[in-house]
């Protein structure tokens, strides 16, 4: 699906975008096949009994089970295991070099593209059944930030976009997006390592959030300078998305400690890449070497800041 001049000048306006109606269904029932196979062993490993995918999930939540990384598309911030698990499936490649996506970020960047590996699942449980002290942002609410601003600082200039992929309607009950509309150009705010890492509340205009519901299926488009954040889900399902990244090549990608990979090439088809299994098997590699390494931190905001006292 292709963006219209008009849909690529109010992106750049406001520095966002809701596009309805953009993965088809026979995609979306794989990735939840996917999911449901991944998570069917995990039960089967954790001794819970299978009763359907959210009720299963709901229950290994419940009773304390680490299900987030298992199931993120991404190795984790903090420190990286050689056994820590992932989840890197052919229905998530497909969704990552589905011509759906590649066209909207087409029409953004052009038609040499790169899939970043800044990418998660977020799948959110019920706020009412989280730990008082949950801060991860792939399971709780998201607090303020700048996608810029959580890579490292060599991306800072590198023409990126991210895609927000309902997997679940998306609703201002259950957790939907907001965001801060662009007034004009919008610089980079400071942000703090807090529970999250967070813009502070006075660097916010006051009154400006703009949730932005949409339906399965649909697509949100964020600038990456444009403040956002996601509710607390305060209804009893989970809300489900991903979020993945797409620039244009030959730009870094600010985790250059996880691997890209071409997504789609005018000048070059022949680079783009088309298995999953080498896909997987790029953060296998990833994971093997951060595992020997030091830690790296993900960003570059540190509590030694005045804003953040
Ligand atoms: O889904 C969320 O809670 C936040 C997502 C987000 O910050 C992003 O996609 O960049
Ligand atoms: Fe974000």
């Amino acid at each position: 699906m292709t963006l219209s001049p008009d849909q690529i000048a109010t992106f750049h306006r406001q520095g966002y975008l809701v596009v309805d109606d953009v993965l088809d269904a026979g995609l979306l029932a794989r990735i939840e096949t996917e999911y449901a196979d991944l998570l069917h062993d995990l039960a089967t490993g954790w001794g819970l009994p299978w009763q359907g995918f959210f009720p299963t999930l709901h229950a290994a939540h419940l009773a304390g089970h680490d299900w987030f990384q298992p199931m993120d598309i991404s190795l984790p911030g903090d420190r990286i295991r050689p056994d820590t698990p992932f989840h890197a499936g052919p229905a998530v490649f497909d969704l990552l070099t589905s011509p759906a996506l590649l066209d909207i970020a087409e029409s953004l960047l052009g038609p040499e593209l790169t899939s970043t590996p800044i990418q998660h699942v977020r799948i959110k449980p019920p706020a009412r059944d989280l730990a008082p002290d949950e801060a991860r942002a792939h399971v709780t609410g998201t607090s303020w930030h700048q996608d810029r601003a959580v890579a490292h600082a060599e991306a800072d200039a590198t023409d990126m976009v991210t895609v927000w992929v309902a997997m679940t309607d998306a609703t201002p009950e259950n957790g939907c997006l907001v965001v801060q509309p662009f007034e004009g150009a919008q610089d980079m705010l400071p942000h703090c390592p807090l529970s999250q890492t967070a813009i502070p509340a006075d660097h916010l205009r006051p009154g400006a959030a703009h949730p932005l519901p949409v339906r399965r299926g649909g697509v949100v488009l964020l600038h990456p300078m444009v403040p956002h954040a996601s509710l607390d889900n305060r209804t009893d399902g989970f809300r489900w998305s991903f979020d993945l990244r797409y620039q244009k090549t030959g730009q870094p990608t600010g985790r250059a400690h996880f691997p890209e990979f071409i997504a789609r090439s005018q000048s070059a088809p022949e680079g783009e890449l088309r298995d999953w299994q080498v896909w997987r098997d790029s953060w296998i590699d990833a994971r093997a070497a951060c595992a020997l390494r030091d830690h790296i931190p993900i960003h570059r905001w540190t509590s030694d800041s005045p804003l953040c006292a």
